[in-house]
């Protein structure tokens, strides 16, 4: 048999994608580094569709039909490095590498070039959604040429999730590292999700007064309006979970210290380089950063401030709606911030983003899939040059509606010392959008001062210097 394409790195994901390919009828050539796992997904999947398994790199590519697709679903890194110098010797024109690991978009720019000059396409694919995701549907973001998706893209079409109007998950992004770039900002975004319905979360606890159980309950009401999406449902399971070693809510007994594996510091590090202000994905984090440091927060315990006293019941109410209200509010802030990173990383490697079709894709097999991606994909398919989430009439009229309530929420959480960092950072972003005047001018003036660094006027042209050290008269620059 000749397989219409190909998996390398048959770990979780790699495994589940291939066997994704061959319940769509594809049939699929198997290969991994250590032959056993070839050998095991054979033996419990075979049933699934048509495999080819291979135990070597030349036996891998003699088994694909030309042009050749390979999908490499290995380690991140230096292992990317290694099966392409292994395999790219043995492909011909045309045939076509999909990197559907979490590699840097910089890395997929790299081995993007080195490749097309070798007349083999390589496409860096972003893959979100688990390893549930692979098997079922995930969403999935391919850059390279757009030659390569008039071959590839049928099949990722049948393979990715599908939206509730039935539109595949998947489009062709834009150039080289493109599509690695745009899950890196999905990342993000999936960050500062999931920091601010933590925040939600322990404003309930601290200042509602509700159990693990009844924030839940909270939740799931929340999940069937406009916050439906995945993220608030999962978090409701996680909420409602109860230990049994202990009998205790299982979020007790979990340590506090939040990991994560770096996208999330990708997407802020590539914004401090942009110029960008991702402030909410910036807190959210630093706030795994900080619940990391334990001796730092143990040597802290006692600084002194209030404890939270809980509402009674009634008020608790009231205050869960509010809390609702700057959750959706803190929401359309952080996509407002990740899809000016995505227009900005567009702009910067010339890629011609299509706004629209990034939010289109995310409705359906990834982390962040929510009812909300189909209001931004509405908001710039009627305006494609939309500079900014919040230029959008509906959106602006949202958090017209919201925002006495996120401001109460925010005075609670200060008042009873609960930290939000994700909302305050949310609002200040919005507050600073809406003022008049900035403290910037404030800060021209500092610079000006210390390092000559002059100034613009708000009443004629011109860069100005003051003498600050003489008589401090004006001159031009
Ligand atoms: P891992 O990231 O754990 O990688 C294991 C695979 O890499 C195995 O097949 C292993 O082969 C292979 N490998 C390594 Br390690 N070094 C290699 C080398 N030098 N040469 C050849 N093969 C090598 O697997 P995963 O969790 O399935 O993830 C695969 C990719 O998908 C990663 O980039 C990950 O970031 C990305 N991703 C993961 C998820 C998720 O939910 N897990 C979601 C989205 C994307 P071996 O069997 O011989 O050791």
């Amino acid at each position: 048999t000749t397989a219409q394409i190909g998996v390398t790195g048959l770990a979780v994901m790699g495994r589940n994608l291939a066997r994704n390919f061959a319940r769509n009828g594809y049939a699929v050539a198997l290969h991994n580094r250590t032959p056993a796992r070839t050998r095991e997904l054979v033996e419990e999947f075979g049933q699934e569709g048509t495999f080819v398994p291979t135990e070597s790199a030349e036996e891998f590519v003699a088994a694909l039909e030309r042009p050749r697709r390979l999908v490499v679903m290995v380690k991140a890194g230096d292992p990317t490095d290694a099966v392409i110098s292994e395999f790219a010797p043995l492909l011909e024109d045309g045939d076509v590498i999909i990197d559907g690991g979490n590699a840097h978009f910089a890395d997929t720019r790299r081995r993007e070039q080195e490749l097309r000059e070798r007349g083999i396409h390589f496409v860096g694919t972003g893959i979100s959604g688990g390893e549930e995701g692979a098997l079922h549907g995930p969403s999935i973001m391919p850059g390279g040429s757009k030659e390569s998706y008039a071959s590839l893209g049928p099949m990722l079409e049948r393979i990715a999730a599908q939206a509730d109007d039935g539109a595949p998950c998947v489009t062709h992004v834009g150039a080289d590292g493109a599509g690695h770039f745009v899950k890196m900002v999905h990342n993000g975004i999936e960050y500062a999700d999931m920091q601010l319905i933590g925040e939600a979360y322990q404003l309930l606890r601290d200042v509602g007064g509700y159990s693990p159980d009844e924030i839940a309950g909270i939740f799931r009401a929340w999940n069937t309006g406009r916050l439906d999406s995945y993220l608030i449902e999962i978090t409701a399971e996680v909420l409602s979970h109860v230990d049994a070693a202990t009998g205790r809510p299982f979020v007790d007994v979990v340590a506090d210290r939040a990991e994560q594996k770096g996208t999330g510091r990708w997407t802020v590090q590539l914004a401090l380089e942009l110029g960008v202000p991702v402030s909410g994905i910036a807190e959210a984090v630093f706030a795994r950063s900080l619940s990391g440091h334990t001796a730092l927060r143990e040597a802290s315990a006692q600084l002194a401030g209030p404890t939270p006293q809980a509402l009674g019941p009634t008020e608790a109410a009231t205050f869960a709606d509010r809390v609702e209200q700057a959750l959706y509010a803190s929401k359309i802030v952080s996509y407002t911030q990740g899809f000016h990173e995505i227009a900005a990383g567009s702009a910067q490697y010339d890629w011609n983003l299509d706004l629209g079709a990034i939010a289109s894709i995310w409705r359906g097999g990834c982390i962040i899939r929510a009812a909300f991606l189909d209001r931004i994909r509405a908001a710039y398919d009627s305006r494609p040059d939309l500079p900014s989430l919040l230029a959008d009439a509906e959106f602006a009229e949202e958090i017209a509606e919201a925002q006495d309530d996120w401001r109460a929420v925010l005075v609670a959480a200060t008042e009873q010392g609960v930290p939000a960092p994700g909302f305050a950072a949310a609002l200040s972003y919005y507050d600073a959008l809406r003022a008049d005047r900035l403290p910037a001018a404030l800060t021209q003036g500092q610079r000006d001062f210390f390092g000559a660094h002059t100034y613009r006027r708000t009443d004629r042209d011109g860069t100005f210097h003051t003498l600050w050290g003489g008589d401090r008269t004006e001159v031009e620059a």
